[in-house]
């Protein structure tokens, strides 16, 4: 085993390579007429997808929603990044958003949206999704399809495993990717082995808005932590966690981290750490931490700095951490639908490993255990393991299910989706994916019920080499869409993605389509700045400051004339929008605003900062294409120089106002 995986590891590049050669030229619907393939996608026009999909942007830290079977592109979702067509993160509403103890961090590198879940079954309410960089935890509402809650992750190196929920969103997980020392310190990196920890986060309130918080973080052995999957059904109350480097080694990982034939599964029974934590078993430590919370009552974000977290130390907690040997530097974990099989995919091992949550039980109970490491003991790899998927393929990443028996699991070096059997483990179907695929998706397919039993699978694909036309040295990511209906999978689809497509989720459009917000209703605008009609508009100076309460409504801004303004002043453009239609926002951009536009919804208020800095005449105007007199959307702001005296005037039309 071991020296087979050596080699493995070896002929990496070699594989990689040629694998890659055999698949050019290759990269039609293969077997599958292309006349079917057309037909199962073809969205007529005026005709709607069936299914949303919402995929990471990745290092675009965005979430982008496309429709299925058809692959089109239908908004892209600013979460850990700033957005300029939405003003997301430039407005002064949403930049609290972004607000970290490192500061203002306008980026992240987005990995897994997860959906809600309400009985293991995906609710539509809300889409999550983790920051890796800067560890963060995002929720998007999905009735706004807005970013509207990010929690900072303390005591974390990266924020990889996450966010996982488990079986009623009681929490969202976050594993570390890194590990660090924690609480931070000025050590020698040399000194890993006595001073890196890693963690693992639950978060709670996720199925409340703004009530997301760090319910207790698990201080855990130094390795790197991967990927996560809560349990459902039978193995509701358990989440799960891949490791590598369990070696803990700090330096040139590629090879360090490898040694060892099995790296773990952490097991968290996070019923019984609700226990403790009841009991008072926790320490409290010390770590400042970002909770930013958006409410469309004021249209506007406001951060709470927190100071401390619960800390369970596995040792002083008996029977909540477990850890499954599982070969070799698994990367994925993922559960069965009824909970029974947790698949861990060992990037460099030559069997795909399931194992039993039964048996897992059974061997905690007559103590099957290895070791202990930390206090956490080790059970016996062969008393755990329900089968083996004997060669499946090389590089195995991720696993998902159809509910109809099988499962799915991607081969990132041979390129490949291959279909195999729950029940006897054998590999039903392969097919190639083009090229080195990560994260697979079947609609529902980690949640307890796979919609349709399984009909779509989507495999994000990290390369797209002869795909698409070319666009300079970076090509197009991609995604390809399969029917899995029947016994074989078939290549339907490619289509380009944003960002790097890490993971994905779908859900069938009649679970979320009738649940839009239209328009934010104008009497319950709390903004402090609305002005909710035209008779409230008014220019306020404050020193240096003046606040311009101003209101949109096809087709002009009130006020639209504004004079009195003094190189040196701050202009707050606190813009209304009045309409109250659905798919009327407005824009507003004034010339030489160093951020973004504002784009605002029917019944929201939206600030822009606009710092000038030369004597003029400026005009203001719409962005957004909003009605035949949208050229005319426009106004006019005079500067004069900080020691002039000009007096501050607005004005609509013939009528002049004077403060
Ligand atoms: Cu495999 Cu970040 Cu889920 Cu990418 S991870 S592929
Ligand atoms: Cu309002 Cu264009």
């Amino acid at each position: 085993m071991n020296s087979k995986n050596i080699s493995i590891l070896l002929f990496f590049p070699i594989l990689f390579f040629n694998t890659r050669c055999n698949q050019n030229g290759n990269g039609s619907a293969g077997a599958l007429g292309t006349s079917y393939a057309a037909e199962k996608v073809y969205v007529a026009p005026g005709e709607k997808d069936k299914y949303y999909a919402f995929m990471s942007g990745g290092y675009s830290g965005q979430v982008s929603v496309y429709g299925l079977p058809s692959g089109r592109l239908f908004r892209v979702i600013p979460v850990f990044s700033q957005d300029p067509e939405k003003g997301y993160g430039y407005n002064e509403e949403t930049k609290p958003m972004l607000m970290t103890t490192f500061g203002f961090i306008p980026w992240d590198d987005a990995h897994h949206p997860k959906l809600s879940q309400t009985k293991g079954i995906h609710d539509g309410k809300f889409l999550f999704i983790n920051g890796n960089n800067t560890p963060r935890v995002a929720r998007i509402d999905l009735t706004t399809f807005e970013t509207t809650e990010i929690i900072q992750i303390p005591n974390s190196g990266g924020c990889h495993a996450s966010p996982y929920p488990t079986e009623n969103t009681e929490y969202l997980v976050a594993g570390t990717r890194f590990s660090v020392p924690i609480p931070q310190e000025d050590v020698p990196i040399s000194s890993y082995k006595e001073n890196f920890k890693g963690t693992f986060t639950f978060i709670s309130g996720g199925q409340e808005p703004g009530k997301m918080d760090i319910a207790f973080q698990i201080l855990v052995p130094g390795y790197d932590y991967d990927l996560a999957h809560s349990g459902k059904g039978i193995s509701h109350g358990w989440s799960f966690f891949t490791s590598y480097n369990v070696e803990e080694d700090h330096t040139l990982l590629e090879k360090t981290a490898s040694q060892y034939d099995k790296d773990y599964i952490a097991a968290v029974n996070w019923k019984k750490a609700e226990e403790y934590i009841a009991e008072g078993k926790f320490r409290e430590m010390p770590a400042e931490y970002y909770h930013n919370f958006y409410t469309d009552r004021t249209h506007s974000a406001t951060s709470e700095v927190k100071k401390s977290v619960k800390v369970l130390i596995p040792e002083d907690c008996p029977g909540m951490v477990y850890y499954l040997p599982t070969p070799k530097s698994p990367h994925g974990v993922d559960v069965s639908p009824t909970g029974e099989y947790i698949v861990g995919s060992g990037k460099l091992s030559a069997d795909l490993t399931v194992h039993s949550f039964e048996k897992m039980l059974q061997a905690i109970e007559e103590e099957k255990f290895d070791q202990v490491i930390d206090g956490i003991p080790v059970l016996n790899y062969e008393a755990i393991l329900a089968g083996v998927v004997q060669q499946p393929g090389l590089g195995p990443l991720h696993t998902e299910f159809d509910g109809r028996g099988n499962a799915y699991t991607t081969f990132f070096i041979s390129s490949e989706v291959v279909k195999w059997s729950l029940s006897t483990y054998e590999v039903l179907d392969r097919q190639p994916s083009y090229y080195s695929v990560g994260h697979l998706m079947i609609p529902g397919g980690g949640s307890a019920k796979p919609w349709e039993n399984g009909e779509y699978l989507v495999a994000l694909n990290k390369i797209t080499k002869d795909r698409y036309l070319p666009t300079g040295p970076e090509l197009a990511h991609s995604a390809q869409l399969y029917d899995i209906s029947g016994d074989k999978m078939q290549l339907l689809l490619d289509f380009p993605t944003i960002g790097e497509p890490h993971y994905a989720q779908a859900i069938p459009a009649s679970v979320i389509e009738n649940n839009q917000v239209q328009a934010f209703p104008l009497e319950e605008n709390e903004h402090p700045y609305a002005a909710t009609r035209e008779s409230e508009t008014k220019v306020e100076r404050q020193g240096t400051e003046v606040h311009v309460y101003m209101t949109t409504i096809r087709s002009h801004f009130a006020p639209d004339n504004i004079e009195g303004i003094r190189t040196g002043d701050k202009v707050y453009f606190h813009v209304t929008n009045l309409e109250q239609d659905w798919d009327v926002p407005h824009g507003f951009a004034v010339m030489g605003n160093t951020n973004a536009e504002l784009l605002i919804m029917p019944g929201q208020t939206e600030t822009l900062i606009w710092e000038p800095k030369m004597v003029g005449v400026f005009p203001f105007y719409c962005s957004d294409f909003c009605s035949a007199l949208h050229q005319e959307m426009q106004g006019y702001i005079r500067v004069s120089p900080s020691s002039a005296n000009v007096k501050l005037t607005w004005a609509l039309g013939d009528e002049v106002f004077e403060e």
